[in-house]
This record gives C-alpha cells, structure tokens and sequence, in this order.
C-alpha cells in the first residue's frame, strides 16, 4: 500500500511530468507551424525564382538578328486619327499583323556599299532612262525627250532661288545627271562624312535587290505602320500626339522655316542625318518618321482600304497599282516623310501618312529599311 506521502510524491512527479510534458507539446506545435512557415516561403520562393527564370527566358527566346529589332506584331487601328488626314488614309480601319523583325535603323550608305561591292549591282538612277517603259507611263502620243534627257539621272530637290508656294513641286524637283546613290547631290557630291546616312535615289527595284542579298523582304504598308506607331495607339506621330514645331526639341529630321524656300536647319540637318540619330520609339526603331521615305512592298492604290471589312490580317497590299493623279505610273507604297517635311507642306511623319512613288524612281529623299520573319 502506497502511503499518502508516497501518493503526493508520485502526484506532484506525475504533475511535474505533465507540467514538462505540456511545453514540450507546444514546443513541437510551434516547431510544425513555423516549419510550415518556412516552407511555404520556400515554395514561394521558388516558385518566384522559376517565374523569373521563365520570364528571362521568354524575352530573350527571340535573338533579333544584328541591327534589327522585334515588332512583337498585334491588332492596330490603321489609317488616320486626329487632325490630320488626307484621303487615302480613309477609312480607319483594324488590321492584325504577325510579329517580325525589323532594321532598327534605314538601311545605310555604308550598308549599300557593302551590297554593291559583293553584287557589282547597278542602281536604276545609273542607267539611261529607257524610253519604251517610259512612254507607257505617259500619255499618249508624248514626244521621245531628246537624248540628253535620258542619261543616267535622278530627282534632286533644290531651294528654288525665287519665293514659290508649295503646291508645285517642279519648281524644286530638278532632274539631275549624274545624280545618285554616290552622288546625292549629282556630279561633285560625294559620301564623304555620310557613311552613316541613309542611302538615297533608290528605286523600289533597288531596294528589292538589296533586301533579296541580305536575305529580308521589304516591309508591307501594314506591317510599316504597325512598327511607326512604336506600341502607341492612335496616336498622331510615332512619338505621341504633340506636333513637331520649329524651335526645340526635335522628335525627327524634317523642315523647319518656311517650304520650299527657307529651312532654318534648327534641327541639326539640311538634308538626311545619320541613321541612327533622334531619339528611337517604342519598338526601338530610328527615323520612322521624317529624314527619308521609305519603301513598302505594296503596289500603291489611293484607296486600298475602301473595300477592308472587319479585322484585315496581314493585308499584302492590292493587286494593281492606281494614283488618281498618274494613273499610268506603276507605284509602290512609300512611308513616313523625309527632312523635307513640314508641319505646312507634306506632315508624311504621321505613321498614317501614305504616298505612292514610281517604282522606278529614286530621288534625293527616299531610301528603305527591311523586314524578316521569324
Ligand atoms: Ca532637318
Ligand atoms: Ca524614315
């Protein structure tokens, strides 16, 4: 029999058990939450890590070739927006094109040499003009020019030397022999300090031959505005919706002063400036608006899209060619302005804007950039 002493021994040792027992119990409970606390952040940590790791992965997937930039491709509202419009932008219109990459910059005179030295190939504007094709594209019945009139030449602009309105472009489009790629100027111009510019008096033909050798394609109207607009919406320039103006901060080489007759050079260039100068937009791209024209791959209507209904999916352009004002001249679709531009004479800048050129017509303005697919 236990006594009572030996009872309230064991009692208070049992208790005493009990009374260590009971944080050790919640010792353990404690150890199990915080342990699960650890895990989870773990898990979360991991988790985050892997999502980085993924994220990294995906924007570095697509390896731009050298020079060029990823257009990730998406649906736009194609055509004019705000103020400024001209009818051939009309309708506005949604358009979706694929992603693709594209030359960060206009293609450069240094570029075109590099074509020219491994091709030996010959421009249009260093050909004589030959008349069969020319007569096709005139009226009727045109006198052959004499033939001092169809040696190699191309278009240069010249400020004309009395005042004129800028409604008639022969007054500052000169004909100019020996004018060309070498020679934007014609005969006693040169490269020389332009190495960088881009390559000027390109025909669309020229500019095909190019994109061909370096193994790219000439960008379509649509996939060339999609890129202009560098991600933003509906906005009026490449840059957003505030216009150039002729004193400061200089979104693109276009004209300031008064066209054609005075150009106050403000912006740092006369004529074009290097490729890669002002700043670039959203995509990366240089230039998109304003310093040269650029060449698309479309066959130029003034209204290619009259006829696009619902969303146009990588629209390749019409099928003929049609310029109300010559509609004997095959045209290619050329974009964005030129340092001749002006917010009075031409505002091209605008992503919207759209003219058509005589596939076989270079002048002092008008180069290109190209495109590849992934
Ligand atoms: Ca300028
Ligand atoms: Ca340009």
């Amino acid at each position: 029999m236990q006594d009572a002493g030996q009872r309230t021994f064991m009692i208070k040792k049992s208790r005493s058990r009990h009374s260590k027992q009971s944080p050790s119990s919640n010792s353990a409970a404690g150890t199990s939450i915080w342990s699960r606390v650890v895990w989870a952040v773990g898990l979360l940590g991991v988790a985050f890590l892997l999502g980085y790791i993924f994220r990294t992965m995906s924007s570095n997937w697509i390896v731009p070739p050298p020079g060029m930039v990823w257009i990730p491709g998406g649906e736009f509202i194609m055509g004019a927006n705000g103020e400024t419009k001209q009818k051939n932008e009309l309708p506005v219109h949604a358009v979706a094109v694929n992603g693709f990459f594209m030359d960060e910059t206009e293609v450069s005179n240094t570029q075109f040499q590099k074509f020219v030295d491994e091709t030996g190939y010959i421009t249009t504007a260093e050909k004589p003009v030959d008349w069969e094709e020319l007569k096709q594209q005139l009226p009727a019945g045109t006198q052959k020019p004499s033939d001092d009139r169809l040696v190699p030449a191309s278009l240069v602009f010249v400020v004309p030397k009395e005042e004129v309105t800028s409604n008639d472009m022969t007054k500052w489009w000169v004909w100019t022999p020996g004018a060309n790629w070498r020679h934007p100027e014609g005969p006693g111009s040169d490269l020389v300090g332009r190495e960088d510019h881009p390559v000027v008096h390109v025909s669309w033909d020229d500019a095909m031959a190019y994109a061909k050798w370096a193994g790219k394609r000439l960008p379509t109207e649509a996939e060339w505005e999609f890129a202009a607009r560098g991600g933003l919406q509906q906005k009026r320039f490449p840059w957003g919706d505030e216009p150039p103006h002729d004193e400061s901060d200089f979104k693109a080489n276009i004209w300031q002063g008064r066209f054609p007759n005075t150009n106050t050079k403000a912006d740092g260039w006369e004529r074009t400036a290097p490729v890669k100068s002002f700043p670039a937009n959203g995509f990366g791209l240089y230039n998109m608006g304003g310093n040269v024209w650029e060449w698309c791959s479309d066959f130029y209507r003034a209204d290619a899209y009259v006829n696009r209904r619902g969303v146009t999916i990588n629209p390749k352009g019409p099928d003929t060619f049609w310029d109300p004002n010559e509609p004997l001249v095959p045209k290619r679709v050329s974009r964005g302005g030129s340092f001749l531009c002006h917010v009075s004479y031409c505002e091209s800048y605008r992503p919207a804007a759209r003219r058509g050129t005589g596939a076989d017509t270079g002048m002092s303005h008008i180069g290109f950039r190209c495109v590849t697919d992934k």
